[in-house]
């Protein structure tokens, strides 16, 4: 197929309840979608660059101009018949995973329209439904945080993320644990800690927690494989892992028994297929990271989901946790067994609402061949 056109529009969506992490409060999601058409066939992917530089370096006015003025130059008029074809376009930019990542999966669901196929299917994925959790932002008082687990627990969600910063860990942890004894329960802290804070680790040791997600540096590996061993709770590494090479890195010098795999984070579905084969090959559990993604993105976390060795519940959550009304449809609904259907038809499976997109949209740009 000889891409034709592709599109970029700037949205903003505010979340149903403000998300605090250890970098932050946010209201609002600010994202751009990207759109690819070929013969007559469009694909959608979402970028998940955030408004400010904290979770990440980049932001949607990086990834708009690495969009702009490499990546999208490098597809428009070419032809391409597998996701290779692009990522192999997209091989001399260094970074912007995330910028890289949106375009590549729209190519996916350009070509698995195409091909009136899933992308669940497209990437090798068996399951129809896959489990899932929810991640619990820092709230002002305990009380306050223990009212929204208790709201995520009556919703059905069998898995539940507390993020944690310094003073909001064990305490917040321990009062969690005691008032449900059995919930799964894990915790992420952004990168908050040092080597240092070791003490605070080997506490939370003690309350049976799934794993510990990027407790240090946002770049490290060398700390993160001194604290895992001397932790019982698997060490999970987010922030770290850029490609399957950090990967591999991680995982020869102990640095997490656990990955979890953002499809932007890691530049792309071809990228985060490969990490999830290679865990696969060392015998170390995945599972899907969440970026408070509209429809789009959840879709294409879904399907990624869907392959075998994504053992642990994923960040994705039903669509009515982020967002009163998305732009694309149909909603994710939880089951009562906290898992999400994957969605049949051909592509990632939701279908974009051009009307509620221009409804929130603050830029288009549009690129021909
Ligand atoms: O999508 O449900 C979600 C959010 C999951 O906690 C979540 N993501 O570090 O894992 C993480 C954070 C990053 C969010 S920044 C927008
Ligand atoms: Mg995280």
């Amino acid at each position: 197929m000889k891409i034709e056109r592709v599109e970029l529009h700037r949205i903003a969506l505010q979340y149903v309840h403000p998300f605090e992490t250890s970098f932050g409060r946010e209201r609002q999601r600010e994202l751009i979608l990207v759109s690819v058409s070929a013969d007559g066939v469009t694909g959608w992917g979402e970028c998940v660059a955030g408004a400010g530089p904290w979770y990440s370096y980049e932001t949607v006015e990086t990834a708009g101009h690495v969009l702009q003025s490499f990546l999208i130059p490098a597809l428009l008029g070419e032809q391409v018949e597998s996701p290779a074809d692009a990522v192999a376009r997209f091989g001399r930019v260094r970074g912007h995973a995330m910028a890289r990542a949106c375009l590549e999966n729209a190519v996916w669901d350009l070509l698995a329209r195409a091909r009136g196929e899933s992308l669940a299917a497209m990437l090798g994925g068996a399951r129809e439904r896959v489990p899932v959790g929810v991640s619990v932002g820092i709230e002002a008082t305990l009380d306050e945080l223990l009212d929204r687990v208790a709201l995520h627990v009556e919703e059905g969600y069998g898995r539940v993320k507390l993020k944690i910063k310094p003073v909001w860990d064990v305490e917040v942890v321990r009062a969690v644990r005691e008032r449900w004894p059995d919930l799964a329960l894990q915790v992420d802290a952004n990168s908050a800690y040092q080597l240092a804070d070791a003490a605070v680790f080997r506490e939370l040791d003690e309350f049976d927690l799934l794993l510990i997600e990027q407790p240090l540096h946002h770049e490290d590996i060398v700390d993160h494989a001194k604290l895992q061993a001397q932790l019982r709770t698997p060490v999970c590494l987010d922030e770290s892992i850029h490609s399957p090479e950090h990967a591999r890195w991680a995982l020869d010098i102990g640095a997490c028994k656990v990955i979890n795999i953002k499809v932007g984070r890691v530049g792309g579905l071809t990228a985060a297929r490969h990490i999830h084969d290679l865990c696969g090959q060392r015998g170390v559990p995945v599972w899907c990271g969440g970026m408070m993604e509209t429809n789009v993105g959840r879709a294409v976390n879904v399907a990624l989901a869907t392959l075998p060795n994504f053992t642990m519940p994923g960040d994705i959550s039903a669509s009515a946790r982020y967002f009163d009304e998305d732009i694309a449809a149909p909603d994710f609904v939880l089951s009562p067994d906290s898992t999400l259907d994957v969605p049949g038809g051909a592509g990632h499976g939701v279908r974009v609402e051009l009307e509620r997109v221009a409804a929130v949209r603050s830029a288009l740009r549009v690129f021909l061949a």
